[in-house]
């Protein structure tokens, strides 16, 4: 804030949704701009679920970035019709949104997204995955039909994993955000507990660890979360359709499930700072992905 004051600039602090198809890198993005894993990320799509704010605060301004799950129309279900409803949503309460588009490929799922965008809205659009571009000839045509799709503030080619020019992109967010004082902490990286940090750690491994099928009959909850001694003491259920589900996830003699609650453990105790003491139980519970009660216990 200093700094902004000795450059006679005022301050900004404002709302960012992050939306986009699935696995486009939205959640990759989020966690290389505030510089901590806040938001769980896989090769699979519809990997987040819920809306994730990731906080970056710089001299000049205060940026609270909303993550949101990856808008599709695949996998009907409850629980996808709540992911879509959050996309849709994050529209409302944000001074500008980042639409995440792959470099080099703009497909159908990508110009629905667009289309959502409410005419009034300030935008930008962030190209990304340039890294793994073999003809960035492809970029100009695609920013100019995207430039003719919607008006957008910008359009910048990135790689949210290698951080290529997430300063630009940066930048010409932080000209559509309103002056105002920050609302976080300097430090302050998400608004989410560890509660539910820890339930996504969890599942995210499931997701980069299995195949095609359980990672979308899962879903984890939080039994207990304490701390003794310094030492947090975390019980968590993971929840799935079926029996055979249920003998994948658990895998021989329990290695599976062992493999999977050691390194979400990794993630906890490098996020919280501290040992963490993890016990994770696998159940069946049949239809929890179209169950309404379940869904608002579970926090979607
Ligand atoms: N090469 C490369 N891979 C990337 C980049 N950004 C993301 N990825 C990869 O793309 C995959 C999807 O990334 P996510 O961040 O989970 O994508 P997402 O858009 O959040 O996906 P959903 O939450 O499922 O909608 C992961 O395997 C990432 O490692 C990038 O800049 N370059
Ligand atoms: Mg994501």
């Amino acid at each position: 804030m200093a700094d902004a004051a000795a450059a006679g600039a005022a301050f900004r602090c404002g709302h960012v949704a992050i939306v986009g198809r699935p696995n486009v890198g939205k959640s990759t993005l989020l966690n290389h701009l505030v510089g901590g894993k806040v938001s769980i990320t896989s090769r699979k799509a519809q990997t987040t679920r819920h809306r994730v704010t990731g906080i970056l605060t710089t001299p000049s301004a205060q940026f609270v970035f909303v993550d949101t799950p990856g808008f599709q129309t695949r996998h009907r279900s409850r629980l996808n019709e709540r992911m879509n409803r959050v996309v849709r949503q994050s529209f409302a309460d944000v001074d500008a949104v980042v639409v995440v588009i792959e470099a080099g490929r703009t497909v159908d799922a990508d110009r629905a997204v667009i289309a959502l965008l409410p005419p009034t809205v300030r935008a930008v659009a962030a190209l990304n995955k340039v890294d793994l571009m073999a003809d960035r000839d492809l970029l100009l045509p695609q920013m100019a039909e995207l430039a003719a799709l919607f008006p957008f503030a910008a359009i910048v080619p990135v790689s949210a994993e290698k951080e290529r020019a997430l300063d630009r992109l940066v930048g010409a967010v932080a000209v559509l955000l309103p002056e105002g004082p920050p609302v976080f902490g300097d430090d302050d990286i998400t608004d989410r507990d560890e509660r539910f940090l820890a339930a996504e750690f969890i599942r995210e491994k499931i997701f980069r660890l299995l195949g095609e099928e359980v990672p979308y009959a899962t879903t984890v909850g939080i039994d207990s979360f304490g701390i003794v001694d310094g030492v947090r003491r975390i019980r968590a259920t993971v929840y799935v359709e079926r029996d055979n589900q249920r003998a994948i996830l658990v895998g021989a003699g329990g290695s599976r499930m062992k493999d999977i609650a050691t390194r979400a453990r990794a993630d906890m105790e490098r996020l919280f700072g501290g040992p963490v003491f993890l016990e994770v139980w696998v159940r069946v519970k049949r239809g929890w992905s179209d169950d309404e009660g379940m869904l608002t216990r579970l926090g979607y």
